[in-house]
């Protein structure tokens, strides 16, 4: 009997997806508190899982479950469908077990990850975005691996209805600024600085073009170039 597409593996092949993880959070203040909240939470907050350029996931990944700290009722919200993601309002920091089923007929285990939920800003400018209330964005990016896929789910993550991994929305995508985080944003940092350094070098340059010129002019030493 042939093996059917589903159990078949593509032999030599790999395929990555990226997807993002982590949630956003806003401090809830005297003026956007609302009155059903309990006065001991301090958060509003949203974790959840996305395409990177926030495209839709949904057609390699089937359902997304986030275990949240058992001081949550119902402390596991299970997602059938995009998007994937949970708001809440709480008072503390916990780690989110965030479970990801991919379709069945890519015969892959769930993908078992873990996002420390932050409410709390971080990095060198904590203490004026803690002042000013600004919210926390604190995602992870990963690269889910399907090594020798089934052939049905090769198909899946190659054919046209794969959504183009171009950007939907034109916003820039925001990602954790410290350790946890993003190393996009340090590789923007890092083509910013490495422009400026060039510019700041090309002036330089400029610079010592002309006190060469002026030196070559005043000794008549030097041939022209
Ligand atoms: C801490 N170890 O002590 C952590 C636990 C749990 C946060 C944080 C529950 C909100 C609610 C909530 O915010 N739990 O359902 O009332 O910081």
């Amino acid at each position: 009997m042939p093996t059917p597409s589903s159990t078949k593996r593509v032999k030599g092949v790999q395929i990555y997806r990226p997807i993002v993880y982590g949630n956003i959070a806003t401090p809830i203040t005297k003026e956007n508190r609302t009155s059903n909240l309990p006065p001991e939470h301090t958060h509003r907050w949203t974790v959840s899982v996305k395409g990177v350029y926030d495209e839709d996931i949904s057609y390699f990944v089937k359902r997304v479950q986030f275990k949240l700290h058992e001081t949550y009722t119902n402390a596991t919200r299970t997602l059938d469908a995009p998007p994937f993601e949970v708001s809440e309002t709480g008072w503390g920091e916990f780690d989110i077990h965030i479970k990801i089923f991919f379709r069945t007929e890519s015969g892959e285990k769930p993908l078992q990850l873990y996002h420390h939920l932050t409410l709390h800003p971080f990095g060198p400018d904590k203490e004026i975005a803690k002042e000013q209330n600004r919210p926390v964005h604190a995602y992870q990016y990963e690269e889910i691996l399907f090594n020798e896929p089934t052939e049905a789910m090769y198909e899946v993550l190659t054919s046209n209805k794969a959504p183009e991994l171009a950007p939907k929305r034109t916003g820039k995508i925001m990602y954790a600024q410290d350790t946890e985080g993003e190393e996009e944003d340090r590789l923007a940092e890092a083509i910013k600085q490495v422009q400026e350094l060039k510019e700041e070098t090309r002036k330089k340059l400029i610079d010592k073009e002309k006190a060469l010129a002026e030196m070559k002019a005043a000794t008549g030493k030097y041939p022209k170039s």
